[in-house]
């Protein structure tokens, strides 16, 4: 886990063994730094979460983008927002995505999860209008297994993890997506913290700067449980 006093003497120590960076250089090194910190106490604080920040090159990116124009996968005006996938996930998400999952192995220490097949057999992917969310939930434990992976296609927004017990919450967690980011839900941050998007317009970034939202698309992949074969998901009951 990261420490802030090793890394900026780290930084130091660059600086004065490669001659002064330029400031860009300098400045994408602090960058760096600062969001490796925002990231790992986030994930200290919630078992089972794993975000990797820009998994995704831009190529992949536009090619995602590109094959879900051409399939006409939304139809904000006629609100169609939400795509669903049952059984075989299409090819171009293997190629640009998933294989890229597997090869990285993103859910290596969890063997019960890395070892299965496929990976997954269930996807969502949801469009939101700029300043749209996505209410808290859990995903439905009796449909899908553990090891969940959400992706982000386009747009950014603030994701909120929140752990509750019957009276209140006990801690609530914001994360901030960007395109390319992949956050994967194992064991307790699958089972037992809700995650959602709050409505708003501008969400903070990990340097504290508020970013305003525009359209936002995600993938989200899962693994069905045996017994959530029993029929497709209606949209209302998936999340
Ligand atoms: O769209 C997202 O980023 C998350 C989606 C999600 O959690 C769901 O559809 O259950």
């Amino acid at each position: 886990m990261f420490n802030n006093d090793e890394n900026t003497q780290n930084l130091n120590v660059i600086v004065e063994l490669f001659g002064s960076d330029s400031e860009d250089e300098l400045e994408r090194h602090q960058k760096a730094k600062n969001q490796n910190i925002y990231l790992s106490n986030i994930q200290k604080n919630i078992s089972g979460l794993n975000i990797y920040k820009n998994f995704l090159d831009t190529k992949s990116l536009n090619n995602i983008n590109f094959h879900i124009n051409n399939q006409n996968w939304f139809d904000p005006v006629n609100n169609i927002n939400q795509k669903v996938y049952f059984g075989d996930i299409p090819q171009f998400l293997y190629e640009n995505l998933i294989d890229e999952l597997i090869l990285r192995n993103v859910f290596k220490n969890n063997l019960h999860i890395s070892d299965r097949f496929p990976l997954f057999d269930h996807l969502i992917s949801n469009f939101y209008a700029p300043g749209e969310g996505l209410t808290h939930h859990i995903d439905l434990p009796h449909k899908f297994q553990d090891g969940i992976v959400i992706c982000s296609i386009k747009g950014t927004c603030e994701m909120e993890f929140r752990l509750k017990n019957e009276q209140e919450y006990l801690q609530v967690i914001g994360v901030f997506l960007e395109p390319g980011d992949v956050v994967c839900l194992t064991g307790e941050a699958r089972w037992k913290w809700e995650h959602g998007i709050r409505n708003k317009t501008y969400d903070k970034d990990f340097g504290g700067n508020m970013i305003k939202r525009t359209e936002r698309i995600s993938i989200n992949l899962r693994k069905l449980k045996d017994e959530g074969l029993i029929g497709p998901p209606t949209t209302e009951e998936d999340s």
